[in-house]
């Protein structure tokens, strides 16, 4: 972002922007990507987090009328009236989802204007980064007057140099617009809620001139006597020696970097990550004065025929599915509540966790490191995407990439998922596979899936996109929207897959606390009962190596409206506050205890 300045245009007079539809178009770029992403895990920050103030601006006249300029008078040194008053607008919360902040916003797609004052003092370092979490959709950036970038993808962290436009006092301005578009990933129908807001932290990153862009870590060796790290720095000193420790196996190192890239295999035996044993190392890293000190595992994840292989066991993947909510938060969950959530998993004695349909905050694969819990994580190629537009691609792909890059240290993420139940169109297989190629491009050490859909008509699981994957995710709703699970054991019996497939969702919906019986629908028995049918069947499948039914608890859809639903997907095993287990629960807790 270094010597981006540019002149912008000075608002002159308030008729020139009412009558200016073309207002957006300054807005786009530059353009914040993946390549924008600068290596964090185990980085000192600093949060911007905590009282922000707020503005709904339904009609974008932040960016109509360049309000970020704060021009207060005009050519003739006249005061004009302005229609701001940013340090006199509502305080809020960031990070923070606007529709459970109040009431009013609770529907409200468009966008919101977050602003806040900061103080700045040099502490030694030459270059600083602003790092947002995520924002969901599109999120414009201002500095002291300045438009710095723009993102978009609801999910992903994004990062922008703002060395060159920082003062003592600085005034941040941050836009985020939720409006649902058709070329977006996900587009506009989905079986979830439209969050709003800026809902992960805000933060400060300083580094010397050259610093650590990018660290990757992997274990190597046929005996799991390596690890192999890559490194990339950013800067001008771009020969060097970094060191490298990692004190509890007594390694010390160097690595010679060399035109900005550097690369070592270092004999290692370190103790293997896994959920029984979820052991993390502390790596250290330094450069130029740049030090990282993550917590780091190790472990190998293969597929051999039809098997799953972690550290070269096989192994079966007791998971559900969940989203990234809660009733009181929305999407910005606090660390609590996502420990929470694992725990109620790993107590219906889950191992793997499929995180739908988005990826869910950086803090849940460092938590799932911790607490030993496997991850699937997946980007929002959500059902009938734009799979034609060339823009829609690129934003998937840049979203993929912000997604692996950030996480590709984890240890617990095992799977990258390309997307949820699309139809097996000639566009799909193209824009998925490209997808499915370029999650095995970055990051060759993981498994790639999706959830893809049966094939109704033959009755059996066909999907052209399998040939990429390495594992075979199917929904189905045996039971639930398909009634008969007669079919269910037919499709299992006509499919001779040549790779080991997940159940990536099955259900039904129940009403915490509504009881039954098995002839009606939305009561915890009925429920229960297409549980049990279903682990009837799908536990005889040799090849079905995982199961992650649909889902850990009850999420907000506004889709949803029956006198049981209000809005929310009721085919959560435990009740939308988490609090209550429903009868199905159970059913899953017992049949992962014997498997
Ligand atoms: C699905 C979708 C999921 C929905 C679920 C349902 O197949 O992948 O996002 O929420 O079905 O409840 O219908």
């Amino acid at each position: 972002m270094k010597g981006v300045k540019k002149k912008e245009k000075k608002v002159k007079n308030f008729v020139e922007n009412i009558h200016d539809e073309e207002y957006k178009k300054a807005f786009y770029r530059p353009l914040l990507t993946s390549e924008n992403m600068v290596y964090d895990i185990g980085r000192e920050k600093e949060s911007l987090n905590g009282n922000w103030r707020f503005q709904i601006d339904q009609n974008d006249t932040f960016l109509r009328s360049k309000w970020y300029q704060e021009v207060k008078e005009d050519a003739s040194g006249r005061e004009v009236p302005l229609d701001y008053d940013f340090d006199h607008w509502e305080e809020v919360k960031v990070p923070s989802c606007w529709n459970v902040m109040n009431d009013r916003y609770f529907y409200y797609e468009g966008t919101g204007i977050y602003t806040r004052k900061f103080k700045y003092k040099n502490r030694g370092e030459d270059r600083v980064f602003l790092k947002i979490g995520a924002a969901n959709y599109e999120t414009r950036v201002f500095l002291n007057r300045v438009f710095l970038g723009y993102h978009r993808g609801g999910s992903t962290p994004f990062y922008l140099e703002i060395t060159d436009y920082l003062k003592k006092e600085n005034r941040l301005h941050i836009l985020v617009d939720n409006r649902r578009q058709a070329e977006f990933v996900p587009m506009t129908n989905t079986d979830w809620f439209n969050y709003g807001g800026l809902y992960r932290d805000v933060e400060l990153i300083r580094t010397p001139e050259t610093y650590l862009k990018d660290i990757t870590l992997q274990l190597t060796g046929q005996n799991y006597d390596g690890i192999k790290i890559t490194l990339e720095v950013d800067g001008t000193v771009k020969d060097g020696l970094a060191e490298v420790a990692i004190p509890e196996l007594w390694i010390t190192d160097k690595i010679e970097i060399k035109n900005g890239c550097g690369e070592k295999l270092i004999k290692a035996r370190p103790e293997l990550w896994s959920p029984e044993n979820p052991k993390l190392y502390e790596v250290n890293i330094g450069y130029n004065g740049d030090e990282i000190r993550g917590k780091i595992g190790f472990r190998d994840i293969q597929v051999k025929g039809r098997d799953i292989y972690l550290n070269g066991k096989k192994l079966f993947f007791k998971g559900v599915a969940c989203h990234e909510e809660s009733v009181i938060n929305g999407k910005a969950l606090t660390e609590e509540e996502i420990r929470e959530n694992f725990r109620l998993a790993k107590e219906m004695n889950c191992n793997y966790l499929r995180l739908a349909h988005y990826p869910h905050t950086e803090k849940a694969a460092r938590i799932a490191d911790e607490m030993g819990i496997m991850l699937w994580e997946e980007i929002p190629v959500y059902w009938a995407i734009d799979f034609a537009n060339p823009a829609t691609i690129q934003d998937a792909k840049n979203q993929l990439a912000e997604m692996i890059q950030r996480d590709k240290n984890r240890a617990s993420v095992v799977i990258w998922s390309v997307g949820n139940e699309n139809p097996d169109t000639d566009e799909r297989l193209q824009f998925m596979k490209e997808l499915a190629l370029k999650a095995k491009e970055l990051d060759p050490t993981r498994l790639v899936s999706a959830a893809c859909l049966v094939n109704h008509v033959d009755n059996k699981i066909e999907d052209r996109l399998a040939e990429y994957l390495d594992i075979i995710g199917i929904n189905e709703y045996y039971g639930w929207y398909d009634p008969d699970f007669n079919t269910l054991v037919e499709i299992l019996e006509n499919s001779k897959p040549d790779k080991p497939v997940f159940i990536t969702e099955f259900g039904a919906g129940a009403l915490a606390g509504h009881r039954g019986t098995i002839n009606e629908l939305f009561n915890e028995d009925y429920q229960g009962y297409v549980y049990q049918r279903q682990v009837e069947v799908l536990g005889q499948i040799p090849y079905i190596k995982g199961l992650s039914p649909w889902i850990l608890y009850d999420f907000r859809c506004p889709r949803r409206t029956n006198r049981y639903q209000h809005g929310y997907n009721l085919k959560g095993l435990l009740s939308k506050d988490k609090r209550h287990k429903k009868l199905a629960y159970y059913v899953m807790k017992e049949f992962y205890k014997n498997k």
